[in-house]
């Protein structure tokens, strides 16, 4: 378990020096082996060129394998074998980078459960072309919604309340479709499990079997009617992307999978409250963990090239990303993971990949004159963190505004929750993570493509020059000038 001394620092909003000395259990969130079976191994085949040859199912037959699902667009195969030689047997062939077996080497998310301005005169560039209309923050949850209030999303409300042409795509463990405070905002036409690696569209398979997509959803899209809590964006729409099983764990080819389909399915955003594997921290010099990392480093980039901008939680672990020593929770696949020293040649994916928003997160108490604590809990990093946002903590985030410290949402009623709140028989749930920041700052992407229309690029603005509104701002980022928000001296609307 690490201790933490340093900040986070995000964008545009220098945060707070929390030096805390943590017990060594705080963090001892378990991690569960997967169960699959022995026999089959599910692997990723990357090829050398961004393309699947025609014949690759045949190259995978005569292997020993069993040619799952392709992408083509990435150059990337799921297959699947029982044949111990099956990796060897695939090397043979030079159109082939590498092959990697998966199966083990899903991990779980951290999901919070741990123990414990200027320049808003209004006259930023014209709205683009979408239609949106605001929204109101009336609704009979609100008054428990510090985190909202923090970020001044009530305001940003009163400009807009996002477009119900932006879609969402939270890529987390499915979507609890018909929850009241979601069912409306729901799109069914693009939503789907990855789970195997293979696109499912029924709404049974990428049903929330976990809870976590669910309260996630909520942050970003929970409706403004009356009921229950009002979300980032609750007039655009969300689409659940399931890459995560009832179990939490995600496995590398449902990461892949989901990736390409938000690149390929007309998604603005996407969510990603988790860490995908093999490893916490993947090496450059491991041929597994490289293999894995390439073939999602492509799927992401894929996804951003389409115009997907992605959004993802900076993970719980108090680690400093930009520094990073020890791993101290992989591999997660086996009783006692190992120790092992890590150096800056190995990255956390998805919030290390170039171009994603890393999101670390906050409570509501604040220190003078820094402003909000970072959670207790939450990893930081000037290389990977661009933004933080109110992930909750139990700890130190307490106030009178935030009772229990942490960020309340949308839950199904069919799963436990330990801080359940109920609401006209819409249930909610209290957690904390930097899984609950991250999709504060997707439901803020959401809002700023919703007023400027989409043909304007959300990826730069996680590099606003210092001293410009950051993203606890949103009503400010709506209405900022074409010019104010700069990367690198460019605009990033
Ligand atoms: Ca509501």
């Amino acid at each position: 378990m690490h201790r933490f001394t340093k900040p986070v620092v995000s964008l545009g909003i220098v945060v707070v020096l929390l030096a805390i000395a943590l017990g060594t259990t705080l963090f001892a969130t378990p991690r569960l082996r997967p169960t699959r079976a022995a026999s089959a191994q599910t692997y990723i085949v990357l090829y050398k060129a961004q393309a699947v040859p025609a014949d690759a199912a045949n190259t995978i037959l005569q292997a020993g394998g069993t040619l799952v699902y392709s992408y083509p667009q990435i150059g990337v195969v799921i297959a699947s074998s029982d044949n111990t030689a099956f990796r060897d047997n695939l090397m043979t062939d030079s159109q082939i980078d590498s092959a990697s077996a998966t199966t083990n080497y899903g991990s779980k998310i951290d999901d919070g459960t741990v123990n414990g301005e200027s320049s808003t005169d209004g006259q930023g560039p014209p709205p683009g072309d979408l239609p949106n209309a605001p929204a109101s923050d009336s609704d009979n949850l609100s008054p428990l919604q510090w985190d909202m209030r923090q970020i001044h999303a009530p305001e940003a409300h009163q400009i807009t309340g996002g477009s119900p042409s932006v879609v969402v795509g939270d890529i987390d463990t499915g979507l609890d479709f018909t929850h009241p405070d979601l069912a409306q905002n729901v799109d069914f036409a693009d939503s789907v499990s990855c789970l195997g690696g293979v696109p499912n569209t029924n709404p049974s398979a990428w049903k929330d079997d976990n809870g976590h997509g669910t309260h996630t959803a909520g942050t970003i899209a929970a409706a403004s009617n009356g009921i229950g809590i009002v979300g980032v964006a609750p007039n655009v729409r969300i689409a659940g992307i399931k890459a995560g099983d009832s179990a939490g764990f995600f496995f590398p080819e449902a990461v892949v999978c989901a990736f390409v389909w938000a690149g390929t399915h007309n998604i603005d955003v996407t969510n990603n409250s988790y860490f995908a594997d093999p490893f916490l921290f993947n090496c450059r010099n491991d041929p597994v963990q490289r293999a894995i990392w390439k073939a999602e480093r492509r799927a992401i980039q894929f996804a951003q090239q389409q115009g997907v901008t992605v959004v993802a939680a900076a993970g719980n672990e108090s680690d400093d990303l930009s520094h990073p020593q020890v791993d101290n929770t992989s591999p997660d696949n086996v009783p006692a993971p190992t120790p092992r020293d890590v150096t800056n040649g190995c990255v956390v994916i998805p919030v290390e990949i170039p171009g994603v928003i890393g999101v670390s997160a906050d409570g509501n108490a604040t220190q003078a004159p820094s402003g909000y604590l970072k959670s207790f809990y939450s990893s930081y990093g000037v290389s990977a963190v661009e933004v933080v946002a109110p992930g909750g903590d139990s700890l130190f985030g307490k106030t009178a505004q935030a009772v229990n410290g942490r960020v309340l949402s949308t839950w199904p009623s069919y799963i436990p929750c330990s801080r359940k709140v109920v609401d006209s028989g819409a249930t909610y749930c209290y957690l904390q993570g930097t899984s609950m920041a991250s999709p504060h700052v997707a439901g803020v992407a959401a809002l700023i493509i919703s007023w400027f229309g989409k043909s304007r690029h959300v990826h730069q603005a996680e590099r606003l020059a210092p001293g410009v509104p950051g993203w606890h701002r949103p009503e400010l980022l709506v209405r900022q000038r074409t010019g104010e928000c700069v990367e690198r001296g460019h605009p990033y609307v």
